[in-house]
């Protein structure tokens, strides 16, 4: 065990806790975002099985009453100019079924019922060892804390089982209305990739009206402007937030006139992992046999569906361009979007994924997976998802691994990564320099994973 790194890992998720909640990072995210959230959470067990718990809860306050989980519930608390979209911006309140506390109106992949499986098996473990030398929450509060920390998860799981089943239901339903298994994405935003070359053909296909002026705030609180998307992403980025805001936010609509609309490939792998997860926590609770063959259900039909994305000749799974029809063809870590999933394709896309076009690249500093390939026309090492590796994907690879013997490599780069790099929110692949926010939630939660 590394007591420093895990000592500073801690020290970050502590240093931006809002109470209840985690900023994604301290100054360029002030506000609760959803996938960092539920990664903060897996961080969070392994300190705190209650405080991990919390911030799912606080998360899901902010769930639509159509299941939908926002991709930010704003900090009424921060100052407006703190983070631009504020909460205005976004005009919920047009739509039937915004909360009433301050969300964007999109959502994010869905990693919580992992993180909430997760959490259950962190409290799992401890409850069942003695606790390891080094390990906070590994038994070490005692058999009285290990009893306290189960109740906890299984209060938890009978109140946050029906959210997570309807933001599953949710995505199932009105953002797959063709029943594909796929999920459709109204925005960059909602992939969590924002300005991945995924995007560039559909978005070059999005003509900005009208759009009401604006002031970017996060170009501010980075060294180089160049590491954030572009002006002209932002615009077609803002112009798509008032399209769906003028569509009320309502899927039907959004779905007959929005002009950006993708199959996001590794959005519905994440679902498929999280239908999984939340299979196993429906079994757990025993929750009723109609819900667990819907998600059972769901999680098939997804699986297939990633699988049939596959491109022989890129070796990876494609997103779908929905206004176009037509796959997109680019070389980014969201093509291995079937080992998320789980499935038949595990060996050739670990060839791929150790390959010279993404860690294998003899010019990496460590040997972890870039967002986009270098050997991608549109590669840019030092612009956000255009090229730098991001360790939070590393963990969503290496986890999907399981026992694979390049799960143990990914695991020990990424650590040596992240020990000279800190807990950077992106990190230039050849020179290993930190990029954008220094202290970055979670990078630190999945640091905590991977030495716990
Ligand atoms: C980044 O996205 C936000 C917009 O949602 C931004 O750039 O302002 C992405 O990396 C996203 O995946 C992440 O959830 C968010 C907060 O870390 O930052």
């Amino acid at each position: 065990m590394d007591e420093r790194l895990w000592s500073a890992a801690a020290a970050v998720l502590t240093g931006n806790d809002a109470g209840g909640w985690t900023r994604a990072a301290p100054q360029l995210y002030p506000h609760q975002w959803s996938w960092d959230s539920a990664f903060v959470a897996v961080g969070w067990a392994h300190l705190s099985v209650p405080r991990a718990l919390t911030e799912l809860r606080s998360l899901f306050a902010g769930q639509w009453a159509n299941g939908m989980v926002p991709h930010i519930v704003y900090d009424p608390a921060a100052p407006a100019e703190a983070y631009f979209p504020d909460a205005a911006r976004w005009g919920t309140g047009v739509a039937a079924a915004a909360p009433d506390r301050p969300t964007s109106g999109i959502c994010q992949p869905p990693v919580h019922a992992l993180a909430l499986a997760h959490i259950a098996e962190v409290a799992d473990r401890a409850r069942g060892s003695a606790g390891r030398p080094g390990v906070p929450n590994s038994g070490a509060a005692g058999p009285a804390g290990a009893r306290g920390d189960a109740e906890a998860v299984d209060a938890a799981l009978t109140e946050l089982y029906p959210k997570v089943l309807a933001w599953h239901r949710y995505l199932a339903t009105e953002r797959d209305p063709q029943g594909s298994g796929l999920v459709s994405i109204y925005h960059p935003w909602e992939s969590g990739t924002d300005n991945s070359p995924r995007f560039d053909v559909a978005l070059a296909r999005v003509e900005v009206g009208d759009l009401p002026p604006y002031r970017r705030r996060d170009t501010g609180h980075v060294a180089d402007p160049a590491q954030r998307p572009s002006d002209t992403e932002y615009d077609r980025y803002l112009w798509l937030v008032e399209l769906l805001r003028r569509a009320g936010y309502a899927d039907d609509r959004i779905a007959a006139t929005h002009p950006f609309v993708l199959k996001d490939v590794l959005f519905s792998a994440i679902l498929v992992a999280a239908n999984d997860a939340l299979g196993r926590i429906a079994a757990r609770i025993g929750a009723p046999a109609a819900d667990r063959a819907a998600i059972a259900g769901w999680r098939d039909r997804g699986r297939a569906a990633v699988d049939a994305c596959w491109d022989p000749r890129l070796r990876l799974c494609l997103d779908q361009d929905v206004r176009a029809a037509t796959p997109v063809r680019c070389r980014t870590v969201a093509g291995f979007a079937g080992l998320v999933a789980g499935g038949d394709r595990r060996s050739e896309l670990v060839a791929e994924l150790t390959s010279p076009r993404f860690a294998g690249d003899p010019r990496m500093r460590w040997p972890v997976p870039p967002s986009t390939s270098p050997a991608d026309p549109a590669f840019r090492p030092r612009t956000y998802w255009r090229g730098p590796s991001w360790p939070v994907l590393g963990w969503l690879l290496w986890r999907s691994l399981g026992e694979h013997p390049a799960a143990a490599a990914l695991r020990a780069a990424s650590l040596e990564q992240v020990r000279t790099a800190g807990f950077a929110e992106y990190v230039e692949p050849f020179t290993g320099e930190p990029l954008g926010s220094p202290d970055q939630s979670w990078t630190a939660a999945v640091t905590l994973d991977w030495l716990a």
